[in-house]
């Protein structure tokens, strides 16, 4: 038997493709007015976030197209980030989340970020330990090639959307127990005295591999910033080296210029 919600999610399907409206004699090809369609329901949220759409065979009932021209019509939404697509699950509609900007001036933390913007934070620990050193983290933190590293590796949401992830190493002599970063790294530095004044950031464009594109919720191959940053303690020396790859559909990092 049927519950009344999926009585509903169809009566909401039915109305949104059985009607003939969006389908135009002169209107372009049929897999283009089904994307422009389907397109414009999810911006204007008629098709809300994480609603499952029906089934190719389905919507070829509903909409009265081949299945291929079903299929070129999603495909095209999921490589444009609208519609996700899993495996065995089917597809359904994407969490929007508008584009943020993000100034280069400001040596702030992403909780802080995030709460300036009126949004719930969330860090998901995928990795953490104590590590012998790379090569890379002993020239930035300034380690003993015999030292040791404390690493976290963090998928960064807001308000559930996931937007990065980020990989923290600090030196064990000031963080001894990585596992002990809750929510905020930045937090936990401020309370021992040893929030980083000062960073140099270097980003760079890259995409994102498979593994990365599925915690971050979208297409493999997508185009993502990977940024890099060295914080300094107000001693000079390295408290923090971060390395991240944040989500190129969401991410406009802002800088001031000044005449030099
Ligand atoms: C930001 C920083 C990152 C820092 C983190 C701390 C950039 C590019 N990176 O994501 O270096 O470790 O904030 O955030 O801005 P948290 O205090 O919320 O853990």
């Amino acid at each position: 038997m049927k519950t009344s919600r999926m009585s509903a999610q169809e009566d909401t399907h039915t109305d949104l493709f059985s009607t003939t409206s969006w389908q135009q004699r002169s209107g372009g090809p049929r897999y283009l007015q089904l994307y422009r369609h389907l397109e414009s329901a999810i911006k204007d949220g008629r098709l809300a976030a994480a609603t499952t759409l029906p089934a190719e065979r389905e919507l070829a009932t509903l909409t009265g197209l081949s299945r291929v021209t079903i299929r070129k019509a999603i495909s095209q939404l999921v490589v444009d980030g609208l519609v996700i697509q899993r495996r065995g699950s089917g597809s359904y509609v994407a969490p929007q989340m508008k584009r943020m900007e993000q100034s280069l001036s400001a040596l702030t933390s992403f909780t802080e970020d995030m709460q300036r913007r009126g949004k719930t934070s969330s860090s998901e620990t995928l990795s953490c330990g104590i590590y012998l050193p790379s090569p890379e983290e002993i020239v930035a933190l300034g380690l003993p090639s015999d030292g040791q590293v404390s690493r976290i590796t963090r998928l960064r949401r807001a308000d559930g959307i996931p937007l990065a992830i980020e990989t923290s190493s600090l030196s064990t002599e000031f963080v001894p127990d990585p596992s002990r970063i809750e929510t905020s790294l930045y937090e936990k530095l401020s309370l021992e005295g040893m929030r980083p004044s000062r960073a140099i950031q270097r980003i760079s464009a890259c995409k994102l591999t498979e593994e990365q594109a599925a915690l971050l919720e979208v297409s493999e191959g997508d185009a993502a910033l990977y940024i890099d940053r060295t914080a300094y303690l107000p001693s000079g020396r390295v408290i923090e080296l971060t390395t991240g790859v944040y989500r190129g559909d969401i991410y406009d990092f802002v800088a001031e210029l000044r005449n030099a």
